[in-house]
């Protein structure tokens, strides 16, 4: 079938917008219309060339949700009309990972979905007779995307994809790293670098868990007054900060963060991010994702002295069982969704999401089919 595609034929280009070729979903596939899909970071990163695993010409988008329109062979967990949420860490429930206990990081079809392939080892889509790559097994910037059956979550029908697109990558990443992987307690001090998509969610993950103070830290003036509506206590802006960054914060917070939280993507501030900790116990989750050929660096003695260094994808979260309970939280007003929405617009027009972006002018923008 034809669809409409945004795709990223070259690093470092503007997504051009193309009528491709998709073939049907296979054995274990379906083929799901998509409705809505999200701009994060992660899409600009690969775009942009840093990604060691960024392959070209490709369709972007993780950050979607749609309407199943048919099932391969072997499809049992959902039918034409489900309404899902691609999952770009698929959840299969059999694999030594999912059953770990341990991790969300299933990895039934990582190898393949990280050459942009289906796990069969081909791609479904083409142009012009050529194959044009998938990306992180979801492709959500197309009207029409083929994903594995272990990569879709299946949503209650009254949530509007609009919104509910965005728990398909940020919203879940944020609050996700804060009640997962960090397991934040009522009355924890968190440093939160970076207040965008996803760091904005920290906070609102922090303020659900109770945390006590909950400090920003951003360049940008401007995400201040909506960091203060989800619940950030203090703003440090480092332009502002005279003298190292990293005792300002331990001062501010008596000693030290109890969980701080990189969500930048930046070597620099990760490292500030764990060294604000408090000694002995302090935890710092890296969730920015950094660039080829960059690392990370401390002195040993950080660690020596109990702070630990973590990360998470995807918020630690396993997808086809939790983006559920996230969508209903969102239906039960639990969290805020709508106000990170600043921007909506049609496909044609989704290289001004990337420009809104790297101007720091907009937290989510999401295109509507
Ligand atoms: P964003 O562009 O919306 O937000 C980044 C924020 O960081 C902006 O507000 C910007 O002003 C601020 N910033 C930039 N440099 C700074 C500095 N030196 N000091 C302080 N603030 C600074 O991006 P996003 O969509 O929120 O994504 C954030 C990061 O998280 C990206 O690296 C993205 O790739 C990554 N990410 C990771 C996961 C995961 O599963 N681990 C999931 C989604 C996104
Ligand atoms: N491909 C990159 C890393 C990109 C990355 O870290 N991706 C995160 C999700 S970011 C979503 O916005 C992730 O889930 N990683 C786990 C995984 O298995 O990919 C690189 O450096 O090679
Ligand atoms: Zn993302």
């Amino acid at each position: 079938m034809d669809v409409r595609a945004a795709v990223a034929h070259q690093a470092g280009q503007p997504l051009t917008i193309e009528t491709v070729q998709l073939e049907g979903p296979r054995e274990g596939e379906v083929l799901v219309e998509i409705k809505a899909t999200g701009i994060c970071h992660t899409d600009a990163f690969t775009l942009s060339g840093d990604d060691p695993e960024g392959l070209f010409p490709a369709i972007l988008g993780h950050e979607g949700a749609g309407v199943v329109v048919e099932v391969g062979a072997g499809v049992r967990s959902l039918k034409p009309g489900d309404h899902v949420i691609p999952l770009y860490v698929p959840e299969c429930r059999q694999c030594n990972y999912c059953t770990s206990g341990k991790t969300n990081l299933c990895q039934a079809v990582r190898e393949t979905q990280g050459a942009g392939l289906m796990p069969d080892g081909s791609s479904r889509f083409s142009l012009g007779g050529k194959p044009v790559l998938h990306y992180m097994g979801t492709s959500t910037f197309a009207n029409y995307t083929v994903v594995p059956e272990i990569s879709l979550a299946k949503i209650r029908e009254d949530a509007p994809f609009e919104k509910v697109c965005y728990i398909g990558c940020g919203v879940t990443t944020g609050i996700g790293a804060v009640i997962n992987t960090a397991k934040v307690e009522p009355g924890a001090n968190v440093v939160v670098f970076g207040l965008g998509g996803i760091g904005l969610n920290v906070i609102q993950g922090a303020r659900l868990a109770g945390a006590d103070m909950i400090v920003g830290v951003d360049l940008n003036e401007s995400k201040r007054a909506l960091a203060e509506k989800f619940g950030m206590t203090h703003f440090v802006n480092p332009k502002e900060v005279e003298g190292d960054l990293v005792p300002y914060l331990v001062n501010l917070t008596k000693g030290g963060a109890d969980y701080s939280f990189e969500c930048i993507g930046n070597v620099k501030t990760m490292r500030q991010a764990l060294e604000c900790c408090h000694k002995g116990w302090g935890e710092s989750i890296i969730i920015g994702v950094a660039g080829a050929g960059q690392e990370i660096s401390t002195r040993p003695f950080q660690l020596v002295t109990g702070r630990v260094w973590r990360g998470t994808a995807f918020g630690g979260a396993k997808g086809r069982t939790q983006v559920p309970q996230i969508v209903d939280w969102y239906m039960d007003g639990k969290i805020n969704i709508d106000d990170l929405i600043t921007h909506v617009m049609p496909l044609d027009e989704i290289n001004t999401a990337f420009d809104l972006m790297h101007e720091g002018k907009s937290i989510r923008s999401v295109v509507t089919f």
